[in-house]
């Protein structure tokens, strides 16, 4: 290889298709690029999908979602992978079987999409607890998608500190708990890994719902993974993004907000002719 192309940050995604690019594969490799990584997109299920609404979901042939890894695997060192949304059981086996041992994965447990459409069955849900949070380096849960997993009710700080156990008693490295959904403690997210446990503290922003955040958090913990940094630090750092893309969110349809990755250029969507 090249000494040059062994410089090279490759981090891929494997995950479903948002056409409004608001969330999924799209806003992943925003996320990718922002973060100075080379991102990579598996499709792994399609939606189709404007600002307000998931209209169809259609399914990936799991034996071409593991051609696609396979076929990335043969030129390309990838430093990093990140799922998302994957749909159902057969696609989840089918990515657990294709990832190369050893490779970091950050794993995005996507069930339910912001705007409360099942993106994932619950056969699909097993599998993900079964063959991917094993073999993870970092999972990261919403409330409900952890509440969902893990059977516990996430009440306060003491149930969500037990949910975040939970993942790691099935053999996750680490697990961020996102406080998104918090009634308590909101926007504190729960970080646990073997040497214990650290609360991230985050800004809370007044918009409605932003689409994509998720997406956009589990995808800047895998490029910064992909770039070198220890999982503890690319969740730090990944929080910081994350924290700037949601402030700079962007008002893509009346009142629906999406993330906004091109936040540290400035980069604001704008027509010249509507620039002050
Ligand atoms: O935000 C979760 C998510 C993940 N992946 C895809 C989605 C969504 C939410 O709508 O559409 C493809």
């Amino acid at each position: 290889m090249g000494e040059n192309l062994k410089r090279i940050a490759f981090a891929a995604s494997v995950a479903g298709s948002d056409p409004s690019a608001g969330a999924g594969l799209q806003i992943d490799l925003k996320t990718m690029t922002a973060c100075g990584v080379w991102g990579m997109t598996v499709v792994a299920a399609l939606t189709a999908q404007n600002a307000n609404h998931v209209r169809a979901i259609a399914e990936v042939d799991p034996v071409f979602v593991q051609n696609q890894i396979k076929t990335l695997e043969e030129d390309f060192p990838i430093a990093c992978y990140k799922t998302g949304m994957l749909g159902n059981a057969p696609t989840v086996r089918a990515v657990a079987g294709a990832l190369p041992d050893g490779v970091p994965l950050v794993v995005d447990p996507v069930l339910i999409a912001t705007r409360e459409y099942r993106l994932t069955d619950d056969s699909g849900a097993a599998a993900l607890v079964e063959e991917l949070v094993p073999r993870a380096s970092v999972v990261t849960p919403n409330i409900p998608e952890a509440e969902s997993l893990s059977g516990i009710a996430i009440t306060d700080a003491a149930s969500m500190e037990d949910a975040a156990g939970w993942f790691l008693d099935r053999g996750a490295g680490a697990v961020v708990l996102k406080g998104g959904h918090a009634a308590f403690r909101k926007g504190v997210d729960v970080f646990l890994d073997r040497d214990g446990m650290r609360l991230l503290s985050g800004n809370v922003y007044p918009f409605p719902d932003v689409h994509g955040s998720g997406c956009c958090f589990a995808s800047a913990i895998a490029s910064y993974i992909a770039l070198g940094y220890p999982v503890a630090a690319a969740v730090e750092r990944g929080k910081e993004f994350v924290d700037g893309a949601l402030r700079y969110a962007v008002e893509y349809a009346p009142g629906r907000f999406t993330m906004n990755p091109g936040w540290r250029e400035h980069i604001t969507y704008t027509k010249i002719s509507s620039r002050r």
